[in-house]
């Protein structure tokens, strides 16, 4: 079992802790809660790098080793880092359980050392018809990110 976490901040009130475990080649699983969030869906992503050096800014765009477009987490034309939305109720705290196939945490596109970022607005997942819609689902800004990290 390999596992690994991630510690969500930003310049605003919004706080978090992502947890990662994966067996063998199995899926990944996520989960974790975020909090100080407006009600409502928030698009959630892995994103390339782990740098947050200009805060959430400096992760670059969502992880894509596969060169896809944007999508949904079930569909086939989509990026590695594309984990849909997490939804905030009326207490501003999203609580998720997600099981994807490809955020793999060893091998060559292990999703360690890269960054998992919560949006201000929901991900259309590619349907939006916006002219961001297949490059970031037109999630608008990014509130809080983390560096994912080994764990023990
Ligand atoms: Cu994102
Ligand atoms: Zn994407």
């Amino acid at each position: 079992m390999v596992k690994a976490v991630a510690v969500l901040g930003s310049s605003e009130s919004v706080s978090g802790t992502v947890f990662f475990t994966q067996e063998g080649n199995g899926p990944t699983t996520v989960t974790g809660s975020v909090s100080g969030l407006r009600p409502g869906l928030h698009g959630f992503h892995v994103h390339a790098l782990g740098d947050t050096t200009n805060g959430c800014m400096s992760t670059g765009p969502h992880f894509n080793p596969a060169g896809k477009e944007h999508g949904a987490p079930e569909d086939e034309n989509r990026h590695a880092g594309d984990l849909g939305n997490v939804v905030a109720g009326d207490d501003g705290t999203a609580t998720f359980s997600i099981i994807d196939n490809q955020i793999p945490l060893t091998g060559p596109n292990s999703i360690v050392g890269r960054a998992v970022v919560v949006h201000t607005d929901p991900d259309d997942l590619g349907k939006g018809g916006h002219e961001l819609s297949k490059t970031t689902g037109n999630a608008g800004g990014r509130l809080a990110c983390g560096i994912i990290g080994l764990q023990g």
